[in-house]
């Protein structure tokens, strides 16, 4: 007799494992994925999916999933443990430190995969503000916290930003959202089905301007590419910003209302003539006046920027320039106009023609151990190995990992590896064992995207228009996990300490259910809860009819900062240094590929080409240095070197390596690439945000007599 058939079950739901947030059917067999695929009817994906979202039935059922705790042992193995006991145990140890050590020596870690779910960032932040400790680290101070450095230095326009949509130019620099969807900042831009959002704006008149110095994906669609030397932005926005004003084509209105010192900006940036731009950025002196033209000849659209611009040296003064050339071309939304009215589920924040100054506020923030100052109430994580390791009676001893990879992603990999083994507790919640979680005393195993309900509350400003979507849970969880929220509430309940969420004290005895929260989060929005449950692909808003305010009786005399004293000193030495690097010719800068969000995907058979990360080098490179393609090499930078392979790219600008980063394993038997954080230090971060750089690193390549897997 035949076998009856499974029956197929054809689900809806959203991914998240980025921030597109793509619409998706799942076809799902006997409690298997067995196929994803991009939801047509889905308003703002429109169908979209890409190969790592496609693949989540592996990250769901691979070999490699964690379907228990664990906990190690005094032989350092790990042995399961039901999640309810590891939850007591881990409450005992830290109320043991705390008692012996104060708050201070615990901390919360929140990396890239709690950032999709909604409940989990509200109740891992719940916790720890429970726990009265200020170690709060986050992904964001080893990623875009230049932008932060803005808004404390140059002050915030709060009558909100142009929008992609309806933009006839748009400058892209150091991001590559054909393959990452990051694209903006919060103003919709790219974010979902990038390529058609990009041919579409374009057909409709857009023009585009890449900034990068590798021939990317989107630079390939673009009216106009730059590419400079990695790690001379500065100079180059420095320059555009020169063009704008000496031709009068900034916005002199806008400037006058809202910018407090004007020629301060334009006496810093007279230095930065075309001719300096190509020397120092090698960008062709026609080059940079056409993208000047181009930009301020636009009605609306803004420059926005990625990795590359916020990775690099000198990341926080890029920044601020690339944030005033927006600034003095007007970019911002005036009184009157429709304002930004993304927010769905969460509450509604008018807009105001108006400026809130620059704060400060670092200059107050917890001043570390380490004498670093916490920024919007984190710590840097590039100081987060040395408040583990110096000694002191503040030091951090225990470590909570929710949802990232420190091991992995941190700069200087060796110095990371030795302070999270030097922890006297480290807990690590990832459906995988991450080089994290090997080092973990416990590994929390929780449920994966598609096991657990959410809504989209912290994902509006990436979508262009008014838009939420609710999923309910498509797939049934393995039986030992729990939701990564669930981990923190019963945390805080088995420590004694109440969880106040959405402006409420949940009772520690009676856990509420995901959707409870969910419908709690959503209180506040326009869309009421129960219509968004009934709507399972996602519900189009609708503007709100929100319209810019006029400012504040008493902002009115508020006004930005395009160059205070700091800022300045910056620019001086962006223009004056020689960048020395003896022995290094080659720079080394960031790239993202699809199959992989950092190590989300890495592990996934036949998903990542090759299954590792190779050096890309132009191949006139590559034969200058007699390496044939696929050649063994070693990769050198001051901090350390990799055994690794070439792999010929003409994307890649001749002087220019590129490597992806969370490749590499703990595990010996396991080949995964390597780390390119062994060749990352924290030498010459920044100031104020202590941003480490990661792009445009010094490095060289030379022959290798076969490839190793690096050391530690
Ligand atoms: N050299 C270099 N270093 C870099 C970068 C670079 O460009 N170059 N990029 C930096 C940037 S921008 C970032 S954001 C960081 C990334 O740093 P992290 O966020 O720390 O790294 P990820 O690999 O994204 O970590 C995500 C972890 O979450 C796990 N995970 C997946 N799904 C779930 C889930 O549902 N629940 C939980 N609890 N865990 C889950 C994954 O298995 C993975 O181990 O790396 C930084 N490091
Ligand atoms: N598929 C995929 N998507 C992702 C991720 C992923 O790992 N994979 N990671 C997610 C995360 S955590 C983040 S933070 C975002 C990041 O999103 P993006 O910032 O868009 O990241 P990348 O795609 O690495 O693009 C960075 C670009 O900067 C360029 N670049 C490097 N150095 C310089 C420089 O000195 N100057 C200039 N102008 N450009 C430079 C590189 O060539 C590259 O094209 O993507 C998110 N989305
Ligand atoms: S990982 Fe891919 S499918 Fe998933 S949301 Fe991001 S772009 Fe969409
Ligand atoms: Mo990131």
């Amino acid at each position: 007799m035949a076998p009856a058939r499974e029956t197929t079950e054809r689900r809806i739901s959203y991914c998240r494992l980025c921030a597109s947030s793509c619409g998706v059917l799942l076809d799902i067999e006997g409690g298997r994925v067995q196929r994803v695929l991009g939801d047509a009817r889905h308003p703002i994906s429109g169908g979209y999916s890409c190969p790592k979202g496609r693949r989540a039935g592996d990250l769901a059922h691979g070999p490699d999933r964690l379907t228990t705790s664990f906990r190690r042992t005094r032989t350092g193995q790990h042995t399961p443990v039901p999640a309810v006991v590891a939850v007591r145990e881990i409450a005992d140890r830290l109320g043991a430190l705390v008692a012996r050590h104060g708050p201070d020596s615990v901390a919360l870690f929140m990396g890239t995969q709690q950032n999709f779910a909604a409940l989990t960032p509200m109740l891992a932040r719940a916790w720890f503000r429970g726990t009265g400790s200020h170690k709060l680290f986050s992904t964001m101070t080893v990623d875009q916290s230049a932008k932060w450095v803005v808004a404390e230095r140059m002050g915030t326009y709060l009558g909100g930003r142009q929008r992609f949509e309806d933009a006839d130019v748009w400058l892209l620099a150091g991001t590559n959202p054909i393959v990452s969807g990051n694209g903006g900042d919060g103003d919709g831009a790219v974010v979902q089905n990038p390529s058609v959002t990009v041919r579409a704006a374009r057909a409709r008149g857009l023009r585009l301007i890449v900034v990068d110095p590798r021939r990317t994906e989107t630079a390939a669609l673009a009216d106009l590419h730059l590419a400079p030397r990695p790690g001379t932005d500065a100079v180059l926005f420095a320059g555009l910003l020169r063009l704008v004003l000496t031709e009068r084509r900034h916005d002199a209105d806008f400037c006058a209302r809202y910018v407090a010192d004007l020629p301060a900006l334009a006496a810093a940036v007279a230095p930065v003539t075309p001719a300096v731009v190509h020397r120092i950025c090698g960008v062709p002196e026609d080059d940079l006046s056409a993208a000047a033209r181009v930009f301020a000849g636009g009605q609306r659209g803004m420059a926005t920027t990625g990795t590359g611009v916020c990775m690099g040296p000198h990341s926080n003064l890029a920044e601020h320039l690339v944030a005033a050339l927006n600034v003095v071309c007007g970019r911002y939304l005036r009184e009157g106009e429709r304002a930004d009215d993304r927010a769905v589920l969460t509450r509604h924040i008018p807009a105001r023609a108006e400026v809130a100054p620059p704060t400060r506020n670092s200059v107050q923030g917890f001043r570390s151990r380490t004498g670093v100052r916490a920024i919007r109430g984190e710590l840097p994580s590039g100081v987060l190995a040395d408040e583990i390791l110096a000694p002191g009676p503040d030091r951090v001893r225990a470590l909570i990992v929710s949802g990232g990879n420190p091991a992995a992603a941190l700069p200087g990999r060796a110095k990371t590896l030795r302070a999270l083994r030097s922890l006297d507790l480290l807990v690590c919640i990832d459906p995988r064992l991450s080089d994290t979680a090997r080092l973990a005393d416990y590994v929390i195993a929780p449920t994966t995207m598609y096991e657990r309900a959410d809504h989209t509350a912290i994902m509006e400003p990436f979508f262009p228009r008014p838009f939420a979507q609710y999923t309910p849970p498509v797939l049934e969880p393995p039986p030992g996990v729990i939701d990564d929220w669930r981990f923190f509430f019963d945390l805080a309940a088995a420590s004694g300490r109440p969880v106040k969420f959405a402006g409420r004290i949940l009772d520690p005895r009676r856990p509420p259910t995901a959707d409870e929260l969910l419908a709690m989060l959503a209180e506040r929005g326009r869309v009421p809860f129960g219509e968004l449950t009934g709507a399972p692909h996602g519900v189009l808003a609708g503007p709100s009819g929100a319209l810019v305010g006029p400012p504040e009786p008493g902002a009115a005399g508020h006004r930005l900062r395009t160059m205070p004293d700091d800022v300045r000193a910056e620019l001086r030495d962006a223009l004056t240094e020689s960048v020395p690097a003896p022995g290094f010719p080659l720079r080394l800068i960031v790239r993202r590929i699809r199959e992989a969000i950092n190590s989300t995907g890495t592990r996934v058979p036949g998903l990542v080409p090759g299954a590792t990360n190779p050096a890309a080098l132009h191949p006139t490179d590559l034969a200058a240095l007699g390496l044939g393609d696929g050649a063994s090499v070693t990769v050198r930078s001051a901090a350390g070197r990799v055994r690794t392979t070439v792999r010929a790219d003409a994307t890649v600008s001749p002087g220019t390596v590129t490597m992806t980063h969370c490749f590499g394993s703990l595990d010996p038997e396991e080949e995964l690439g390597v780390n390119v954080n062994a060749l990352t230090g924290t030498a010459g971060a920044q100031a104020i945000n202590a941003m480490p750089t990661m792009t445009a690193i010094p490095v060289s390549v030379e022959p290798a007599p076969r490839p190793n897997p690096e050391a530690g």
